[in-house]
């Protein structure tokens, strides 16, 4: 088991735009291993490796209850989108904060699963915010980065207070 270090809102490295992966290999594999360790320590219901400081294409979610469903996209691509939904978000790289956020209701998804093979999958609800929620990671973009310049400030602010009292 190896749980790696999240990193936390306003870090400049969750800016970083990931790259493709080119080869789902044991190396990948090891990636998706540690983060969903990660993920399920936390908790929670996804992860992009850009969160744990890794800039490949992957990411994991996994929203049953049961915590027992895991779910990895390898070089996510929406193929198809329609409707727009807002609901309340989290993010294990901003700790306390919930906020809604606008996206897409429905969308379709084409990755690439652990075994480096092509799938496609239908989402909507929690599962489709959560798949662009954790696709903005690989894009370098923070949910936060929706909100109004006040709120950001805001947040900002709480979690350098957050800081200060846990040291
Ligand atoms: O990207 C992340 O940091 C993961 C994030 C995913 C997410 C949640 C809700 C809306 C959009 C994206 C989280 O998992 S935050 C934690 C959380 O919401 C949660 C944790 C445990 C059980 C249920 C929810
Ligand atoms: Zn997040």
């Amino acid at each position: 088991m190896a749980l790696l270090p999240i990193l936390q809102y306003p870090d400049p490295r969750l800016y970083t735009v990931a790259t493709q992966v080119r080869v789902v290999d044991d190396d990948i594999r090891r990636l998706i291993n540690d983060m969903s360790d990660t993920m399920y320590a936390a908790p929670g219901v996804g992860l992009a490796a850009t969160q744990v400081d890794d800039h490949r294409r992957v990411i994991i979610i996994d929203i049953s209850e049961t915590r027992d469903q895991l779910q990895v996209f390898v070089n996510p691509v929406v193929v198809a989108a329609s409707g727009t939904a807002t609901c309340e978000e989290g993010c294990l790289s901003v700790p306390g904060i919930f906020d809604k956020v606008a996206r897409a209701e429905r969308i379709s998804v084409r990755a690439l699963n652990a075994q480096g093979e092509s799938f496609t999958l239908g989402a909507d609800g929690l599962l489709a915010v959560c798949i662009q929620h954790e696709m903005d990671h690989l894009e370098g973009k923070v949910f936060v980065d929706y909100l109004s310049r006040l709120k950001q400030q805001r947040i900002l602010a709480k979690l350098k207070k957050q800081k200060r009292q846990i040291m």
